[in-house]
């Protein structure tokens, strides 16, 4: 299991350049900069990555306003053709930029590539769109009149992301805002400066391609922010960002959301989450096992969707749980680049810390810990690998309650369906859920208005690992916002409601007389 622990140490430095080159990022961007990029597969720096200061956000801000003011005339089917081309870049990059995807976040390479690959499906889904963004036909009250609503671009969008999907989340948002007619700002997280780089300069060929093709698009139209915190609050503030797409903690969702509001901006906040699955009497525990061992400990528990909390009912408590607890046992943790292991790195010693202070905590309120030890993988100080830690708890309280991003699963046992489902919405977040059941009434229960108030509710399946068609977020402290498919794109863009007068008469609404 612990392959990882018998290597020898090596480096990844030569392979990022590699792969940087490979994509297309010139070298001067990742040498001699300011911000150190770090591998946590070995926890060495692997480029210092220059970082861009406030004049220079402004100045891109504002380029990306005055670009977002000639993209809204483009017709949208042909923005669309750009969002094809960078889908089209993708394709052909998908294992350089997945395997950076590894290197830079830790996660497995079948995941690194996974997110490439969600990227891939946003931008066809976007293609789609792009022939559709649609209004409504409105009866009228009024003869010879029509009723309708419009969807027109909305402005520059804002997106700050998070380290653990440093590339899929601002496709998310990109593809959208752009077929919706917007320009585009990214602060990407300062964990994953690389990735960002990697995926400015194929979005730069797909650009240098659309304009080949005697497509037009302006200076500015997406900008890349390599920068820290402030340059982040500065998009916030920014009177010329309409709208900021933001995904990370929930107390960066706190000082965002409000700054936000106080303009009358947009926010679409995709924050913390607590998910949670129920395994009842009728599950299939094979299936569940499978489900729970992904959605638990998969990209180390670093998900927004990771599972965190587990009911399982009485009567299943003791064929389940055993065999859970040997799937921990056996998981193999170490270098994610190698295939064998499923298991990488935690992004950094600060998540190896609050692991630890919320497996504390846990022991403190009397619960049985396995597993949360960190192992040593070759000589390499400075990397975080644990095995995920099953932390069997009788109460949800405590460290139950918060979100701690490594893999910690609480599992607690329940007998009374009601009271779970009662258990199941009493945290602060509210993101994604699960049953496993083979009981129609629990099954839709469980769908139902009483059941799971989170954004996304499943049945046989972890709450982790969304299609990108699916409107994707949560409630509550989870924030709100809904990126992705379904209807996400009307946050994008703006409606106006449009009445039409072609009679020769000017009947009022409501029967209002005003006649001069
Ligand atoms: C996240 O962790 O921020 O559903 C996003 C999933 C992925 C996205 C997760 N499609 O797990």
């Amino acid at each position: 299991a612990e392959r990882a622990a018998s290597g020898a140490p090596f480096s990844l430095v030569s392979e990022a350049s590699a792969l940087l080159s490979n994509l297309g990022v010139a070298s001067a961007r990742y040498t001699g900069g300011t911000l150190k990029a770090r591998s946590p597969i070995t926890g060495e720096t692997i480029a210092t990555v220059v970082e861009v200061g406030e004049a220079e956000a402004r100045r891109a801000i504002d380029e990306a306003h005055a670009a977002f003011l000639k993209w809204r005339l483009v017709p949208a089917p042909k923005r669309g053709e750009l969002v094809r081309l960078l889908g089209d870049e993708l394709r052909a990059h998908k294992q350089a930029l997945g395997r950076l995807v590894s290197i830079e976040v830790g996660k497995s390479l079948s995941e690194g590539l996974g997110e490439v690959q969600e990227m891939i499906d946003i931008c066809d889904y976007a293609v789609g769109l792009s022939r559709q963004l649609y209004g409504l036909t409105i009866a009228t009250e009024r003869s010879e009149h029509r009723m309708m609503e419009t969807w027109h671009p909305l402005g520059v969008t804002g997106i700050i992301s998070a380290f653990n999907f440093p590339v899929a989340v601002w496709s998310w948002n990109a593809a959208l805002a752009l077929v919706c007619g917007n320009a585009i700002v990214w602060k990407p997280s300062e964990k994953t400066p690389l990735t960002a780089l990697a995926t400015e300069a194929l979005f730069d060929r797909a650009l240098a391609r659309f304009k080949q093709e005697g497509g037009t698009a302006p200076d500015g139209l997406s900008a890349v922010l390599i920068a820290g915190r402030s340059v982040g609050q500065l998009l916030v503030g920014h009177p010329k960002v309409p709208l900021v797409s933001a995904t990370g903690s929930t107390a960066m969702g706190r000082a965002v959301g409000p700054r936000l509001a106080q303009r009358f901006a947009r926010a679409i906040l995709e924050l913390g989450g607590n998910n949670a699955a129920i395994v009842t009497p009728t599950a299939d525990l094979e299936l569940t096992l499978r489900g729970v061992a992904f959605a638990a400990m998969g990209t180390a528990g670093q998900r927004c969707t990771t599972l965190r909390r587990l009911f399982v009912h009485e009567s299943v408590y003791d064929s389940l749980v055993p065999r859970l607890k040997q799937a921990y046992t056996s998981v193999t943790v170490g270098n994610p680049l190698e295939a064998g292991n499923l298991v990488g790195p935690l992004i950094d010693q600060a998540a190896f810390a609050a692991m630890q202070t919320a497996l504390g905590a846990a022991k403190e309120a009397g619960a049985s810990v396995l597993g949360g030890e960190r192992i040593g993988v070759g000589a390499m100080d400075e990397a975080y690998y644990v095995r995920p830690a099953l932390v069997e708890i009788a109460e949800q309280a405590g460290p139950v309650m918060q979100e701690t991003f490594a893999p910690i699963l609480y599992v607690m046992r329940y007998s009374d369906f009601d009271a779970v489902l009662d258990l199941h919405n009493a945290v602060p977040q509210g993101l994604s859920s699960s049953i496993f059941t083979n009981d129609l009434r629990e099954a839709e229960a469980f769908l139902s208005a009483r059941g799971s108030d989170c954004g996304i509710a499943n049945v046989n399946i972890g709450p982790s690992g969304a299609e990108i068609g699916g409107a994707f977020g949560g409630e509550k402290e989870t924030g709100g916002g809904r990126e992705s498919g379904s209807d996400a794109w009307k946050a994008y863009m703006r409606r106006a409601t449009n009445t039409i007068n072609y009679g020769r008469t000017l009947p009022l609404a409501q029967g209002v007389k005003f006649d001069v």
